[in-house]
């Protein structure tokens, strides 16, 4: 039942089949596939049922491959393949995108279904290397950018290094822009259309970066493709926390939501950080919302709503953001663990003109309140939008009409010149 791990025999293999490429000036294609957390899995299901997650995971990689000839397992939560002869290297993405949709249909282990988080990494010889040496380590280096970034694989180019030192760089200045407050949150105000009142922020984050403010469309790609997010991600989080405990004395019906990128929503020590930053700031959990984009979830939504019902658990409330754009399917509205939902700016801003518009937002509406669900509208930038919205039984509203995303002590001015009286919407 239980897989050996081949190491040894593995790198054998490849010394033989990268001898043979050359001999044959044949492309030849490595791949790692590295099964997330799998010591959790073990921890929390017994060896046997890890076994048999490894077991299950080597039988649909042997189905996905027919054209490999070695597939190992390699270390614990680690299997590796040859694929001694690739016609068309461009199709390699197009393969192991595939792969990893079938490594993401969850497991059966007796009554549970488990959902398994596998990460893929391919290099390709002579593009990525030589010798099986750096074969691997270019592998280990594409497997560690999938894990990264918001894809479950990723096939090494010669780009890489090239971003891989721009990372390193931006790293090292975002380290230095934290110190120094040149990263900072603003907070776009958000309205309760039943109460008539500031209901709570959105934090955006801003990066004066040579007297130049970097917006997050800016940089936070890369920091997604690399590492860098998660330390970003952690940053926010305390930061808002920190920057809301003040404001949350005299306005305690305040919340606070930050925006969380897709790798984030995998990653296991998100839910950690949240905890602990809650304790130290000391906030009611129920103050603190966390975005999550619609597509972030569809990598993996077994495993994404698994996560985001245990922030939920924790009493964090869970809103995903740009709501429509998507194409996620309707059934999921059965099972998201959110508790709201935030509709994309793309059809808040023309809804007044386009009736197509309109009918979607209404939709929108009607369905999330029919699931229980809380309704934001994003991107409100003229009145006759916000009366509609009303209208239309919309909960919450935030853009341009009300306020621009503000620096926290205007942030405050805005909610103390508002706080006490209703606010001039219909
Ligand atoms: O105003 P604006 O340019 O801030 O935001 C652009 C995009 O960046 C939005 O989609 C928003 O969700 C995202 N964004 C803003 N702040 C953060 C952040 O702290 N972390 C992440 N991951 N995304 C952010
Ligand atoms: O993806 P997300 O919803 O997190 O994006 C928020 C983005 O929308 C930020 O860039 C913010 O500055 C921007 N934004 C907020 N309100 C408005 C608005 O009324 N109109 C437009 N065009 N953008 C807005
Ligand atoms: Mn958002």
């Amino acid at each position: 039942m239980s897989p050996p791990i081949r190491w040894q025999a593995f790198v054998d293999g490849l010394r033989a089949e990268v001898g043979a490429a050359r001999e044959g000036g044949r492309v030849l294609a490595v791949m790692l596939v590295d099964i997330r957390r799998f010591g959790i899995h073990n921890y929390r299901l017994g060896f046997e049922q890890g076994e048999r997650i490894v077991a299950e995971t080597l039988t649909r990689l042997t189905g996905g491959l027919k054209k490999a000839s070695a597939l190992e397992r390699i270390a614990p939560g680690r299997m590796a393949a040859i694929i001694p002869d690739v016609a068309v290297p461009e199709l390699l993405s197009v393969g192991a995108e595939r792969l990893s949709r079938s490594l993401a249909e969850p497991i059966g282990l007796g009554d549970e279904q488990v959902a398994i988080d596998a990460s893929l990494g391919v290099s390709i010889f002579p593009d990525h290397g030589e010798r099986p040496e750096s074969l691997l380590s270019e592998a280990e280096l594409a497997l560690e950018q999938a894990e990264h970034a918001a894809s479950p694989y990723h096939v090494a180019s010669r780009a890489d290094s090239a971003r891989r030192l721009e990372a390193w760089h931006m790293e090292k200045d975002l380290d230095r822009a934290m110190l120094e407050d040149d990263l900072v949150l603003h907070y776009q105000p958000q309205v309760s259309l039943k109460q008539r009142r500031v209901c709570g922020a959105e934090a955006l984050m801003r990066w004066t970066k040579d007297s130049r403010v970097l917006r997050p469309d800016q940089f936070i790609p890369l920091a997604e493709s690399t590492g860098v997010i998660h330390g970003l991600t952690e940053w926010a989080v305390h930061t808002a926390l920190r920057e809301m405990a003040g404001l949350l004395i005299d306005h305690p019906q305040l919340s606070v939501a930050v925006n969380v990128s897709a790798s984030s929503v995998y990653d296991p020590s998100l839910l950690l950080s949240v905890e602990s930053a809650l304790a130290i700031w000391d906030i009611p959990p129920a103050c603190l919302v966390i975005e999550v984009t619609e597509s972030s979830l569809m990598r993996n939504p077994e495993l994404g709503f698994r996560n985001l019902a245990q922030m939920r658990q924790m009493g964090v409330r869970v809103a995903i953001d740009d709501f429509g754009t998507g194409f996620s399917s309707l059934s999921y509205f059965k099972s998201i663990p959110a508790d709201e939902i935030k509709i994309d700016q793309s059809f808040v801003r023309n809804m007044s003109l386009n009736a197509g518009d309109a009918h979607l937002v209404e939709a929108i509406i009607g369905l999330s309140h029919s699931f229980g669900l809380t309704v934001v509208a994003e991107g409100v930038e003229d009145r006759e939008t916000l009366e509609m919205l009303r209208a239309m039984g919309c909960d919450q509203v935030q853009g341009y009409f009300l306020s621009h995303p503000l620096e926290l002590d205007r942030f405050g001015d805005w909610v103390a010149g508002v706080g006490d009286r209703e606010l001039p919407v219909p």
